[in-house]
């Protein structure tokens, strides 16, 4: 049910309309955005839900001739130029200016709520095949995987291909140069370290490339009886402890670009590279996306020689963080789990095992990009929650 609008006027000298609602809150919205937003078949195109005016069209300036209520559902305006426009109550509610719709709006849109975790981590178990079938169940996946950034779905066959179908869930996979999944196992001349059964410390996902993959899935085939466990840390809880206990050492990591490299073949033969910072932030200092493999480091080091000392300094900092108890959770992936986790935020490391001929662990991986993991969300969400 749409709000009742009691009364409509112009304000600031015809710049702005003002609307006045049955509770008498306010909101009032600035002309050149009504204008813009004429909803109008010449102004917009229904069936691609998108703007036709051009912006050489709009008059940043214009003011309302005129402007009237219809019920109180709907409001009529009038153009300088006889251009008529007509905006429905419930839409102009939702796209009100006041702080604190567009808080609303915003976590509507973007789920920005996050649960920070150490060592005590509850890790959230969703059966494999009801993500598959049910819509309630893939919600939660998902919800919980923004949140939380880690959930680990159970039940699944222990053979290649299971991923394939999380891919036609969500929409598509990500490729990269490792192929559309991955086999991650004890290979002859290893083109990366996690094809060996050495340990990796903590680290995030293909950080050589531009845009890393933000959601990683690891399906477990086969585990090995000694080593091989799995260990998860919340980067953005460690950063923020980082920030508290060394701002300089923050400061340090999330503005040094650090070269990344990564050449050889597999799915065809690549030469990658590429600059990150290892902490991205937003304007506001807080921490957006990890950017951190140790093993694809480049060798080469494009910052001034004194730097470098300091550079090095507050990465172990960072690294003896991440590795200390109170923050890292440790499990081990049996056949048939998949791990779902934040690429951007949840570092991920695995301890060694024997080597052996045979093979004696088996992991099959994939990535999705978080564009089409969010937009599944979205799609969930309107249809289990019934909203628009
Ligand atoms: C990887 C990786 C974890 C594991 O392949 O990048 O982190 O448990 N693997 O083998
Ligand atoms: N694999 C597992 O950054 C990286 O090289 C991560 C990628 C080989 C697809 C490993
Ligand atoms: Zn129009
Ligand atoms: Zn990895």
């Amino acid at each position: 049910m749409s709000p009742a609008i009691q009364k409509v006027q112009a304000s600031d000298q015809g710049h702005s309309v003002c609307v006045e609602w049955e509770d008498g809150s306010e909101s009032s919205y600035p002309c050149v955005w009504l204008r813009d937003n004429c909803q109008c078949p010449l102004c917009f195109l229904p069936s691609a839900g998108a703007r036709r005016l051009l912006l050489q069209d709009l008059d940043v300036n214009v003011v309302v001739k005129q402007v009237a209520l219809a019920g109180s559902k709907k409001i009529f305006i009038t153009w300088p130029d006889e251009h008529t426009s007509e905006y429905e109550a419930g839409w102009l509610k939702k796209r009100c200016f006041s702080e604190r719709a567009r808080a609303e709006l915003r976590a509507d849109l973007f789920f920005p709520e996050c649960q920070y975790w150490g060592s005590d981590l509850q890790l959230p178990k969703i059966p494999f095949e009801e993500i598959l079938h049910n819509d309630e169940s893939a919600y939660k996946w998902l919800c919980t995987l923004k949140k939380v950034g880690i959930v680990l779905l159970t039940g699944a066959a222990p053979r290649q291909g299971e991923l394939i179908r999380l891919g036609h869930r969500i929409g598509f996979l990500r490729l990269t140069f490792y192929g559309p999944t991955w086999q991650v196992q004890d290979k002859a001349d290893a083109n990366n370290v996690a094809y060996t059964t050495g340990r990796l410390c903590f680290h995030t996902d293909y950080p050589v490339l531009q845009h890393p993959p933000g959601v990683q899935f690891l399906h477990c085939i086969k585990q090995t009886a000694a080593g091989g466990e799995s260990e998860v840390v919340d980067g953005f809880h460690v950063c923020n402890k980082l920030k508290k206990q060394n701002p300089e050492a923050y400061q340090i990591l999330s503005s040094t670009a650090v070269d990344y490299a990564d050449v050889g073949v597999d799915y065809c033969d690549f030469a990658v590279y590429c600059k990150q910072r290892i902490i991205d932030v937003d304007s506001r200092g807080q921490a957006i996306r990890i950017n951190f493999n140790n093993a694809t480091r480049d060798t080469v080091f494009d910052i001034p020689a004194e730097k470098v000392r300091p550079f090095y300094a507050a990465l172990k900092e960072f690294n003896d963080l991440l590795n200390s108890t109170e923050h890292k959770f440790t499990y081990k992936l049996k056949p048939g789990d998949i791990v779902t986790f934040d690429n951007w935020r949840v570092l991920h490391g695995r301890q060694s095992y024997p080597s052996c001929s045979e093979v004696t662990r088996h992991l099959e991986g994939a990535y999705a990009d978080w564009d089409v993991v969010m937009s599944r969300l979205r799609l969930l969400g309107k249809r289990v929650l019934n909203r628009d």
